[in-house]
């Protein structure tokens, strides 16, 4: 199985995230997540690592504002020229517009706020450029799979399900699975399933009113856990894509049984509209051992997660997004891919 990594990962690395409560935390969006996934894929006979190429902005562009990109692109600049009486770390802005407020404001802080929805997507030196990284990552995998591979993995950091067309959040900066579906959707039918243990609010944002990508998400209950104001059963796309995107709330503690039975009904939707792709959005933090999670998936529903995606015999591309075990996440990814290599 190809898998597509990039080192520029590592110029993006945070020193802290905030909590609710204003809890200082280490970052759990950390580079030693890829050290420990890499060196278990180096291990396995059937994954090949490779190089992604450079699709430049065009397939980013064609999903994400070009104002928001362009936000991306010169803020942490635009940071370091701005006077501060205090030591400039990160660029991470501490208003945001409630509903109603429309105005995108001149000032650098202004438009952070505007642009990101939570104080977990801090822009630092170089995290545009990893951004970047990762986007190409899920697009050379989605060339892949596109050119006749029967599967992909792209191994991206930072992650994107919660970015949506202009904002960013939840440790995501552009949507690197929803990227690769629209590249992919020129091709052919796309589905997106996202397993990640969070509502995937940005993969939401950007198909929503699409009616040739049907979107499926399964994660913990937002009536309980972040992002809380998204992921809700009851919302079904609109327009055009009315009826296709699906949420799958499930409550903490859900454990393998219940979790596929959840996979089972997007199973059956998935089948039904016969997509020529399947994209896959694999947050690991959906294990028992995560720290962000509360779900008892055990190893074994994870190896049962990736034996029935396989079965559909659809050309998938996995795409990861969470996952803050390090220690168990090289073991959970391969466990994840193994019925696909
Ligand atoms: C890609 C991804 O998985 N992003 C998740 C971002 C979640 N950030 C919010 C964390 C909420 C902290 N709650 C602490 C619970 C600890 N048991
Ligand atoms: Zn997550």
């Amino acid at each position: 199985m190809q898998v597509y990594y990039s080192n520029t990962h590592r110029l993006h690395n945070p020193p802290f995230e905030l909590f609710d409560g204003g809890q200082h935390m280490p970052y759990l969006e950390n580079p030693e997540r890829m050290e420990r996934i890499l060196s278990a894929l180096k291990q396995q006979d059937w994954a090949e690592i490779l190089e992604p190429e450079n699709f430049g902005l065009d397939p980013v562009l064609a999903v994400h504002d070009a104002d928001y990109v362009d936000f991306l692109r010169t803020a942490y600049e635009e940071w370091t020229q701005v006077k501060t009486t205090y030591e400039k770390k990160a660029l991470l802005p501490a208003t945001f517009p409630p509903r109603g407020w429309s105005h995108r404001p001149k000032s650098l802080l202004g438009r952070a706020g505007y642009y990101m929805f939570d104080l977990s997507a801090p822009i630092m030196d170089g995290t545009y450029q990893a951004a970047l990284g990762s986007v190409n990552c899920a697009l050379s995998g989605a060339k892949a799979i596109a050119g006749g591979k029967s599967s992909a993995f792209a191994l991206c950091r930072p992650p994107g399900h919660h970015a949506g067309k202009s904002f960013c959040g939840g440790y995501c900066y552009l949507n690197n699975a929803a990227i690769a579906a629209n590249w992919l959707s020129a091709v052919g039918k796309v589905a997106i399933l996202d397993i990640d243990y969070h509502a995937g609010n940005g993969t939401q944002d950007i198909f929503y009113e699409r009616g040739d990508v049907l979107t499926l998400s399964i994660h913990a209950d937002p009536d309980a856990e972040y992002p809380a104001f998204c992921g809700y059963a009851d919302e079904t796309g609109a327009g055009q894509g009315s009826g296709l995107h699906r949420n799958f709330p499930l409550p903490a503690e859900t454990d393998d049984a219940q979790y596929l039975s959840a996979l089972g009904e997007t199973l059956t939707l998935l089948r039904s509209f016969s997509p020529a792709f399947l994209v896959v959005s694999a947050g690991m933090d959906l294990y028992s051992g995560d720290p962000l999670g509360t779900f008892k998936v055990t190893r074994e529903g994870i190896r049962q997660i990736g034996a029935r995606l396989a079965a559909l015999g659809l050309p998938t591309l996995i795409v990861m997004e969470g996952g803050y075990n390090n220690a168990a996440l090289g073991e959970n990814i391969t466990t994840l891919l193994e019925k696909f290599s």
